[in-house]
């Protein structure tokens, strides 16, 4: 698995900040991610954003990565719902975060936060 591009967008301190990645599978095998933790977050969520009308999002229970595939988890789509960020969540920090997959394998990577112009 190679994560990149790996990134927090924190709009208010304190509020829930989703989390952005692109993961590439060459494991060969198919695989899925099951959940996703951090040190920082309390919970941290896999949800997919809706768009019908309203701005709108729910929680997946698992999110599919392809053998010799990729998935973006990208604004309007997959992100990370960090529920309650630690004071670590603010512009120009890096925080931890690990994703789970379904063989039982992790994945720890730094995250860059970024405000909310993703900059
Ligand atoms: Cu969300």
């Amino acid at each position: 698995m190679v994560l990149s591009n790996a990134w927090v967008r924190s709009v208010v301190p304190s509020r829930p900040a989703a989390g952005y990645f692109t993961l590439k599978n060459e494991t060969g095998k198919d695989r899925k991610i099951v959940s996703a933790a951090s040190p920082d977050c309390g919970m941290l969520m896999l949800h997919l954003s809706k768009h019908n009308g309203n701005e709108h999002m729910e929680m997946v229970d698992s999110v599919d990565v392809p053998a010799g595939g990729s998935v973006s988890f990208a604004p309007g789509g997959y992100h990370l719902m960090c529920v309650q960020p630690s004071e670590q969540v603010k512009p120009g920090n890096v925080v931890q975060m690990t994703l789970a997959f379904d063989d039982g394998g992790t994945l720890t990577a730094d995250f860059k936060v970024r405000n909310a112009k993703g900059e």
